[in-house]
C-alpha cells in the first residue's frame, strides 16, 4: 500500500505516472485543500479536482487544470451579469462543483463528497482531502493579505510574498483514514508539489507531520526544484518567503524531520551532499515530466527508492536519542 501527499499540477502528473505502475487499489492520495474557495456560491476544491480529473483521464493537458476540451459558456454569461470571472469554471467542470456543494449542503463531509465523486468517475484508488475542516491558505504581501487563488490566479503570483499562513489549521483534524493510511503504508510518497502551499497545508494539520515521523513506511519526496528554480509556479518565491534556499537542500530542509529519501534531478547531482548532510538519502533521476513515459519512469524511481529504504526506529525515537 502507498500514500501520496499531493497538490497542484506537479502532483497530478506524478499520480498519473504512479497509476500506471501500481494497482489503483493500493494507492491512497491525501490532497491539499488549502486552495479551496467559494466561487459563484460553489465549493471549489482545485487540488481535489485536478487529482480526480487526472485519474479519470479528463484533466486538460493544455491548461493543466479543469476538464479537457471544456467550454466556458456559463463563464461568459456570468461575466455579463457582472460577477468576477478571473477564476474560470468550465461548463463540464461546473458539474463537479455543483454536486460537491450540494452534498456539503446536505451535511456530507468533504471526504464523503470526494468519495462519491471519484467513484462516479470510475476511480479505483482512494482520494482523501487532508481534512474535512476549512483550512485556508493566505499569502501575505506588502499591500495586504490575499487568498491563495487571489495570489496565484488573479495576481499571477507577481506580488512579493512576505509570509504564508494556513487559517484554521490549528484546530483541524485529519480526515478519517489519513493517519491510518500513513501508518500502515509501505511507502509514503511526497509528490513534486510546492512544499509551502501544496504540501505545507497538509503538514499543518495537527497529527499528520507527527505521523510521518512515526510511520514505519519509507518516506520519499520528489523535489519540485530543479537547477535552483521551481519547475513551475511560485514554489521558489514562497520558499524564499519562509527563509528556505531555492534548491534541493531547501526542499530537504522543509521535510528534514521525517524524510528518508529525496529524489533530485540529474541537473542537481552536484548538490546531493547538501541533502545527505541532513541525514536524508538522495536518489538521482530525470524528474521533469514532459511525456507519459517520463511520468512512469519517475513513479518507478520513487517506488524503487522507497523499497531500498531500510527503516531504522522511528525518527522521533532517533531524535530523542540524539
Ligand atoms: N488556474 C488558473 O490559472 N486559472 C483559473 O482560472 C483556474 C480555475 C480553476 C478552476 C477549477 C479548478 O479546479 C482549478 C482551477 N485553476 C485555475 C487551477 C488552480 O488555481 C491551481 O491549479 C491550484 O490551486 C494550484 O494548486
Amino acid at each position: 500500500m502507498m500514500v501520496v501527499l499531493t497538490g497542484g499540477t506537479g502532483g497530478a502528473k506524478f499520480v498519473q505516472g504512479l497509476e500506471q505502475v501500481a494497482p489503483a487499489a493500493q494507492i491512497t492520495t491525501v490532497v491539499n485543500t488549502g486552495d479551496d474557495l467559494v466561487w459563484w456560491g460553489l465549493h471549489v476544491s482545485p487540488d481535489l479536482d485536478s487529482i480526480t480529473y487526472a485519474m479519470a483521464g479528463l484533466l486538460s493537458r493544455e491548461r493543466g487544470w479543469g476538464v479537457d476540451d471544456d467550454t466556458f459558456h456559463c463563464l461568459q454569461v456570468i461575466g455579463r451579469l457582472g460577477a468576477p470571472t478571473w477564476f474560470q469554471l468550465g461548463d463540464r467542470d461546473l458539474a463537479v462543483h455543483l454536486m460537491r456543494t450540494q452534498l456539503l449542503a446536505q451535511g456530507k463531509t468533504l471526504t464523503h463528497a470526494t468519495e462519491m465523486i471519484t467513484r462516479a468517475f470510475g476511480i479505483g484508488s482512494r482520494v482523501l482531502p487532508m481534512t474535512d475542516a476549512a483550512v485556508e491558505t493566505r499569502v501575505m504581501t506588502p499591500s495586504g493579505e490575499l487568498s491563495f487563488q487571489e495570489y496565484f490566479v488573479r495576481e499571477r503570483w507577481q506580488p512579493e510574498a512576505t509570509g504564508v499562513k494556513f487559517l484554521g489549521a490549528e484546530t483541524a483534524l485529519p480526515a478519517a483514514g489519513v493517519l491510518e493510511a500513513i501508518h500502515t503504508a509501505d511507502a509514503v510518497l511526497i509528490a513534486p508539489s510546492n512544499p509551502i502551499t501544496s504540501i505545507g497545508p497538509i503538514l499543518a494539520v495537527p497529527g499528520i507531520r507527527e505521523e510521518l515521523r512515526e510511520t514505519p513506511a519509507a518516506v520519499v519526496a520528489v523535489s519540485p526544484i530543479v537547477g535552483g528554480a521551481a519547475v513551475s509556479g511560485p514554489a521558489g518565491k514562497l520558499m524564499q518567503s519562509q527563509g528556505l534556499p531555492v534548491s534541493v537542500e531547501g526542499v530537504a530542509r522543509a521535510y528534514a524531520d521525517f524524510l528518508d529519501v529525496l529524489i533530485i534531478d540529474e541537473r542537481d547531482t552536484g548538490r546531493a551532499s547538501g541533502v545527505e548532510s541532513l541525514g536524508i538519502a538522495v536518489s538521482v533521476t530525470k524528474t521533469i515530466m514532459q511525456s507519459s513515459s517520463d511520468k512512469v519512469a519517475l513513479a518507478h524511481a520513487a517506488l524503487t527508492a522507497a523499497r531500498r529504504v531500510e527503516k531504522l526506529p522511528s525518527r522521533t525515537a532517533m531524535n530523542a536519542e540524539r
